[in-house]
């Protein structure tokens, strides 16, 4: 059984694994790039090794060094993090090959989920409901897909089929637009993923983007840690995300399907390890497979804090063929969590991502908040990397008192040096619509705006009057279980939890 392991990634996450490899007894191996030197991974692994100049492609995507310092350093296994080599599936078997651990899912799983085409048909196939589109899993031309995209109508989705996260994504309004679309989309995914192959979807509007996450051991045993609402998001980068899902509420029956639906499609690919079936919620709560990320999430944290598991120790124990340690009714969900990506960019020109070195840094702390991160005052932000210095993630009893909390801890985080998106979740915050949990996929890029909420500055007091009503309301709430739980009560304050509800 393994004691020591690598972890094949950088920044935040790394330090996270680190952690958990420390809590558990572990060694952990840390590698870096030439940009790298004084990162905070380095500085809190057991070991550390140079893995090669800045760009990912010359360090962190080097499979050979990975595993040449693997071997060198006596590791028993690899965690790769998410991004970087977490989903390649030769990375997989080239430390299967070697006698090493790989902290993740087989290379099938990796493979089979990787191609989205035989993921939809794979989970299709074991009765998983997926967005109405072309079947099977072959390679089909444009006069194939043109004559099937009369039968699934419009408007659809042309997607890339070695695609996710909606590169070489198109949507169609008309036949008329297929050829020039179909044209572009293979030639965008040609260049991303060096390879051009397509299938449709029809377009599911208004939905919302919501993922249950899984847990699989060696054992054939298969459990899910309920939802987590991801549809805050611009241009396909998640900004905020938030354990439960106000949609999904209370509907403790749709929970239960969601998950006995994502547990099917992992046992569909013989699934193994920590994973995340995403899916798109229609306004009549109608759900649709879109496709299964076969790593750690970054938005791990916010399923942790209301489940009162580690994920990451979970993902270990998994990989030294431990038993789970949970049936499925011992994962009761508990409280509200809520994560705000800080990235090094600026919301006030159109989130251009900004570099340099941090100067200062007053980390928020305090009842319910966590900030996962990477970085320290002194520490330079490289362009070499995407721009997540941290995240901020707040608990609560209530959702009401994690907005609240998530107010507070982001008027307390202070970072000078580069320029951030802190303004931009403040602004978030102080949204109806988000105070509410009406929001979809396409809220931040079609109704949300920084020069907006700005210029809303005479809404103010009845932001602040909102803000009383949930600290009220929350207060009245839990006085209200303690003293009177199965009274009716008819207190003002109540109005806040109906208009919470309103509209779902
Ligand atoms: C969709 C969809 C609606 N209908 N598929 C986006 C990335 C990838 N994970 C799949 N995505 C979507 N697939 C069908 N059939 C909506 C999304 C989607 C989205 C689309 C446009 C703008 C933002 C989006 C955010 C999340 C999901």
């Amino acid at each position: 059984m393994f004691n020591k392991v690598l972890i094949a990634n950088r920044g935040e996450i790394a330090v996270r694994i680190i952690r958990a490899c420390r809590e558990l007894g572990m060694q952990s191996v840390a590698v870096f790039s030439e940009a790298d030197r004084q990162a905070l991974h380095v500085r809190l692994a057991d070991e550390a090794y140079y893995l090669g100049p800045a760009p990912a492609r010359e360090s962190y995507l080097r499979v050979d060094k990975i595993i040449a310092l693997a071997k060198q350093s006596g590791v028993g296994g690899i965690h790769p993090g998410y991004g970087f080599l977490a989903e390649r599936a030769d990375f997989a078997q080239a430390c299967l090959d070697e006698g090493i651990a790989f902290i993740g899912p087989k290379p099938s799983s990796i493979a089979a989920m990787g191609d989205k085409a035989v993921a939809r048909a794979t989970v299709a196939a074991s009765g998983v409901a997926v967005v109405p589109g072309t079947e099977g899993e072959g390679s089909l031309g444009d006069e194939e897909l043109l004559a099937l995209a009369e039968n699934i109508g419009f408007p659809l989705l042309i997607k890339a089929t070695a695609g996710g996260g909606g590169k070489g994504m198109r949507e169609v309004k008309s036949i008329l637009d297929m050829p020039g679309l179909l044209h572009a989309a293979r030639r965008e995914a040609e260049a991303s993923f060096g390879d051009g192959n397509v299938y449709l979807e029809k377009l599911v509007e208004g939905a919302r983007h919501i993922e249950i996450q899984i847990l699989a051991d060696t054992h054939g045993n298969v459990i899910h840690l309920g939802e987590r609402e991801c549809s805050l998001q611009r241009r396909h980068q998640k900004l905020l995300e938030e354990a439960p899902s106000m949609f999904v509420g209370d509907d403790e029956e749709l929970r239960q399907r969601m998950g006995a639906v994502a547990v099917r499609a992992a046992q569909a690919v013989d699934y193994v390890n920590a994973g995340t079936i995403e899916f798109l919620v229609d306004k009549d709560k109608n759900f649709y497979f879109l496709e299964m990320n076969t790593r750690l999430q970054v938005e791990h944290p916010v399923t942790e804090i209301v489940t009162g598991l580690d994920i990451v120790k979970e993902q270990i124990r998994i990989a030294r063929g431990r038993h789970l340690r949970q049936v499925q009714n011992d994962i009761q969900l508990s409280g509200w969590a809520i994560e705000c990506r800080i990235n090094a960019e600026d919301p006030y020109s159109n989130f251009l991502p900004s570099t340099g070195r941090i100067s200062h840094m007053i980390l928020p702390t305090g009842p319910g908040v966590r900030v996962d991160t990477g970085v320290y005052p002194g520490f330079e932000i490289s362009p070499f990397y995407d721009s997540l210095i941290s995240k901020l993630i707040v608990s609560g009893v209530t959702r009401g008192e994690a907005i609240l909390r998530m107010r507070r801890a982001l008027e307390e985080y202070k970072i000078t040096g580069v320029r951030t998106n802190i303004p931009f979740h403040q602004r978030m915050m102080d949204s109806h619509r988000f105070m509410g949990g009406q929001y979809d996929t396409r809220f931040v890029e079609e109704r949300f705006s920084m020069e907006a909420a700005q210029e809303g500055k005479e809404t103010l007091p009845e932001i602040a009057a909102i803000l009383a009503t949930l600290v009220a309301h929350q207060q009245t709430e839990r006085a209200a279980h303690i003293i009177q739980r199965n009274a009716r009560d008819t207190s003002n304050w109540k109005w806040v939890g109906r208009w919470e509800r309103m509209h779902r």
